[in-house]
């Protein structure tokens, strides 16, 4: 089962693939020989959807745009909640810095670790994988792949594939009687750039998480004249600025007005779809692909990771993120680990029972609150059986909880907060400019 590997594929350089790299790295400084590496990234630059663009749709080469951030993009958490332990903003800033950091200075720290690691060697950029088989005679993965520029494809023979193509990029979008009738314009949050454009406007945002939350602010911060939220389940629920107001399910829409569940009804003149992403694998066979919503513990997957039907292929950063940056490391060092043969993977029997251990705590969660002890315990299990550099990771989740706290008390200003970090106890500093008023791209 767990066979000695010579060649790895990797698929994508955002963080989860720069994390993937980097722990083979880590282990090779030590002077372990760690096995020949290829990482395939069909964008000309590493850094995954925190690589802006101010495309939508399709790209120069015709592929589908990647990036679903936006122009004036803070992140959504405490920076203390994602810190490297082994490159702290400390290390990376060297001074203090606002917890809530911009989009590009985001993108900078997570470059800035691997900057000096020479990772580079590994990665074809402009390469898009296209198909992923199993060759069951020749016991290795057959990885086709297109070089971007000159259209040429080519196949290559590996003994593990790692899946780091992340999961918010391909857009849901539902379907609302009479939409294809409404003349104002309809958008789906991953080609969402700026609010600029909403000014003066009347928008409906349909759906109830993070992206339904974040554009409603940015839309409210660039002065729409009016915003709905849609939600499908359950109201967002923060205390919401006048001008934002929260409604049950879009159920039909006739002319430029929008029927909701509960029979109330506005003028629109935007409509954003804030419905979430697929897991999309096109270059995947059906019997190899991970076929999941966005959730805590994907059922096919052994440690969340490892493919159940055949665990050499990893699917890094495939469950709903708290952690994110730190979490994709437990699973990266984790997932070389059963590749250099460190840790055994054991028969499907015991996969089985330990996929069902977690997702019957999975079934247990009800909130948030509870989604973040749930993926900390997922963390700290991986962490114990590798040597990615430990941290407190009860002082991370003390800081998750915080955060839902300060959301409840402030939507506005949340972004606002300081935070001390867990890991070198440094105090950010508060944004020179508060959120609300910052309206241009800033560092
Ligand atoms: P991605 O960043 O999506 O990278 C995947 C890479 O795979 C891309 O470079 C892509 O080009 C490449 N790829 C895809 N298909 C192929 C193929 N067939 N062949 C070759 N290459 C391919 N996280 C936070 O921690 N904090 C935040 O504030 C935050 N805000 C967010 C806001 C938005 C609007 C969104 C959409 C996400 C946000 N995230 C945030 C979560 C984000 O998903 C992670 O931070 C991180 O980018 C995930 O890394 P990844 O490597 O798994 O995937
Ligand atoms: P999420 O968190 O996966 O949420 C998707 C939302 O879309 C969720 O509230 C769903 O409602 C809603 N949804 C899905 N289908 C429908 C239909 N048919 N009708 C109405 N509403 C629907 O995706 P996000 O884009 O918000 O966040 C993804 C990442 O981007 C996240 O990590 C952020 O940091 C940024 P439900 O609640 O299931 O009823």
């Amino acid at each position: 089962m767990d066979r000695k590997a010579s060649r790895i594929a990797i698929i994508g350089a955002g963080p989860c693939g720069l994390s993937q790299m980097l722990a083979f790295v880590k282990a090779e400084a030590t002077g372990v020989q760690i096995p020949e590496i290829v990482c395939f990234e069909k964008q000309e630059d590493w850094g995954g959807l925190w690589n802006f663009s101010w495309q939508t749709g399709i790209d120069k080469f015709g592929e589908s745009v990647h990036s679903s951030m936006y122009r004036h993009l803070w992140i959504n958490g405490p920076k203390e909640c994602y810190e490297f332990p082994d490159y702290t903003f400390d290390k990376h800033f060297s001074k203090p810095v606002p917890s809530y950091l911009t989009r590009e200075a985001f993108r900078e720290y997570i470059l800035g670790r691997v900057k000096e690691s020479n990772l580079r060697r590994f990665i074809l950029f402009n390469n898009a994988v296209r198909l992923v088989e199993f060759d069951q005679e020749k016991d290795q993965f057959k990885v086709r792949v297109e070089d971007l520029a000159s259209g040429k494809h080519r196949i290559y023979l590996f003994d593990y594939v790692i899946v780091a193509t992340g999961h918010f990029s391909t857009p849901h979008v539902p379907d609302f009687e009479g939409i294809e009738r409404f003349t104002g314009r309809v958008l789906h949050s991953h080609d969402f750039r700026d609010a600029e454009q909403f000014a003066g406007l009347n928008l409906l945002i349909v759906g109830g998480s993070y992206s339904a939350e974040d554009i409603a602010l940015q839309s409210y911060k660039f002065g729409a004249k009016s915003i709905i939220i849609s939600y499908r389940t359950k109201p967002i629920g923060f205390n919401w600025p006048k001008g934002i107001e929260e409604v049950p399910i879009l159920m039909h829409i006739e002319d430029n007005i929008a029927h909701f569940k509960d029979g109330s009804q506005r003028k629109v003149d935007v409509i954003v779809l804030c419905t979430g992403y697929q897991h999309h694998f096109p270059f995947i066979p059906d019997t190899l692909r991970l076929f999941t919503s966005n959730r805590q513990y994907p059922s096919q997957l052994y440690k969340g990771m490892l493919f159940q039907d055949q665990p050499r292929l990893i699917y890094l950063g495939m469950q709903n993120q708290f952690f994110s940056l730190t979490l994709f490391d437990a699973q990266a060092w984790y997932a070389r680990d059963v590749i250099l043969r460190r840790i055994r993977i054991p028969e499907l029997e015991e996969r089985t029972i330990d996929i069902a251990k977690w997702k019957a705590r999975e079934s247990l969660i009800t909130s948030p609150l509870e989604g973040v002890d749930f993926q900390a315990s997922y963390m700290e299990e991986l962490m114990d059986s590798t040597d990615c550099t430990p941290f407190n990771v009860k002082g991370v989740v003390a800081l998750l909880k915080g955060w839902e706290h300060d959301k409840k008390e402030d939507i506005l200003g949340y972004r606002d907060k300081t935070f001390t970090s867990p890991i070198t106890g440094t105090r950010s500093v508060a944004p020179s400019v508060l959120w609300i008023n910052a309206k241009s791209q800033a560092k």
